[in-house]
């Protein structure tokens, strides 16, 4: 028989109020759908990186704002965006490109990756979040297409 040593009550009690409080977070973020996108450790914060064929955009998305309201891109361009929630849960979406990143909560990272093509017409696209009603809360931004 293996003997444990007794814990003082104190801690005993400590323990299990935090447990109770990780289950009430878990349950509150099963409400909103999908579970868990891993961690990004390539995100820095390091807002953009651009050159004529390529350009790394990285947005903050809280409660209910993009960190950037404005991106710029070229025709042509291959664009990556790559998003990391601070609060909350969010994604990342343009209609008109097809573009749409996982949702995701506080501190996950997601990346999406897509091409401008050289015979797009529009000069600018919204860019929004489609959780709820975040984007009338705010969540939306202009992808302006330049050259
Ligand atoms: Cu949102």
């Amino acid at each position: 028989m293996i003997l444990l040593p007794p814990l003082p009550a104190g801690r005993l009690a400590i323990t299990g109020a935090a447990l109770v409080s990780t289950s009430l977070i878990l349950a509150a973020c099963t409400q909103a759908q999908r579970p868990s996108v891993p961690n990004n450790p390539d995100v820095t914060s390091q807002q953009a990186e651009v050159s004529d064929e390529q350009a790394v955009v990285v947005l903050e998305l809280s409660n209910f704002e993009f960190s950037q309201p404005e991106i710029r891109v070229k025709r042509g361009q291959a664009v990556t965006v790559k998003v990391d929630s601070t609060q909350n849960v969010h994604d990342f979406v343009i209609d008109e490109l097809d573009v749409r990143s996982e949702r995701i909560f506080a501190g996950q990272t997601d990346s999406v990756t897509f091409t401008i093509p050289e015979d797009f017409e529009q000069d600018e696209v919204f860019f929004y979040c489609s959780v709820g009603n975040h984007r009338h809360l705010g969540m939306e931004g202009k992808l302006i297409i330049e050259g």
